[in-house]
């Protein structure tokens, strides 16, 4: 797969990969009612978990996420929060690494003459998060590409320039990849993320409160009583029992498996997802979208429903998003 076929086709459909949940609208207005926290300053160590066998999947909320199985996993290390843009200045300070969303789209890469294409959507640019005016349910009203935004600018150019401590986003799947190796570390597996996730808890459907989502009717109105509108710092909601802060919320964190929709109900362990020929995403059918876990601070009770250890979607690698990030795994005690 051309990858730069891939950047340029899903700058098209970057409202339909980022998305996925049906949306519903309200026009009522609310006070905010949000609540101060405080952000620990938490170090970057990786936490050593112990092999084990979990409950994987859920079946009650969306019918990709099951069917629930025991799934055993082999012991491994995992960041404790998302990658942040301070760990992510570093590498690219070290590299002169460029992203994807910093190099200009190939016109080839669209299928079409380059007369037929917008022209902006040959600038450098990802997909923003931009909360509509009027209340809407049509997710193209509320992801734009924007030019000139990537993981300095998350906001694109007229907005504030990424925070050292929140989590780092708009990366495709090769720059999380390059990171990774330079870091020595690797993307998780699904398997291995839901089970640091989960943390030996039952599953549950409820909105959590120690995780950054979305208070209210998605996307009119956002009481932010979890303290945050948009992204947060890493560490400014409680660590689960793993000690790892943000599994749930704040972005989503991508890992290494291939998308499908459900689980193969016979591979349980150390499953690594299905192979290239069986990978599927009905959001970003024909290109290799990776599995994204966790939800982000866009899941609201009315609109998607992720903030929870088993959810999952397709993530195109192709592009990045505002609300699309990563933690790195490592089989080794790192130095
Ligand atoms: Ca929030
Ligand atoms: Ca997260």
């Amino acid at each position: 797969m051309d990858i730069n076929k891939t950047i340029g086709l899903t700058a098209l459909a970057a409202c339909l990969a980022v998305a996925g949940c049906e949306g519903e609208t309200d026009t009522t207005t609310a006070q905010s009612e949000q609540v101060a926290r405080t952000c620990a300053a938490i170090g970057d160590t990786p936490v050593r978990l112990e092999g084990g066998t979990f409950a994987m999947g859920q079946a009650e909320v969306y019918a990709e996420e099951g069917p629930v199985r025991q799934t055993t996993v082999d012991g491994f290390w995992i960041d404790p929060h998302e990658v942040t843009n301070r760990q992510f200045a570093a590498f690219v300070e070290a590299t002169d690494y460029v992203t994807l969303a910093e190099k200009p789209v190939d016109p080839a890469a669209f299928g079409v003459s380059e007369e037929q294409i917008p022209p902006e959507l040959l600038l450098p640019g990802s997909a923003v998060f931009t909360p509509p005016e009027r209340p809407s349910n049509r997710y193209s009203d509320w992801w734009k590409y924007v030019p000139g935004a990537n993981w300095k600018r998350p906001y694109g150019p007229g907005g504030p320039e990424a925070q050292p401590d929140e989590p780092v986003v708009h990366l495709g799947w090769e720059d999380m990849q390059a990171y990774a190796l330079w870091k020595g570390g690797r993307m998780p597996t699904e398997a291995e993320w839901e089970y640091a996730a989960s943390a030996g808890q039952p599953a549950t459907t409820e909105q959590p409160e120690e995780a950054n989502s979305w208070q209210g009717v998605f996307p009119a109105v956002n009481r932010e009583t979890d303290g945050f509108r948009g992204i947060a710092p890493v560490g400014c909601y409680a660590p689960n029992p793993n000690g790892l802060y943000d599994m749930v919320g704040n972005v989503w964190e991508v890992t290494a498996d291939l998308f499908r929709p459900g689980h193969d109900p016979a591979d349980t362990d150390n499953p690594r997802g299905p192979s290239e020929n069986q990978a599927y995403d009905p959001l970003n059918p024909g290109f290799p979208s990776r599995v994204m876990k966790g939800g982000s601070y866009l899941c609201a009770p009315n609109y998607c429903q992720r903030y929870r250890p088993a959810s999952r979607q397709g993530r195109d690698p192709g592009m990045g998003a505002s609300n699309v990030g990563f933690r790195l795994a490592y089989d080794m005690p790192p130095a």
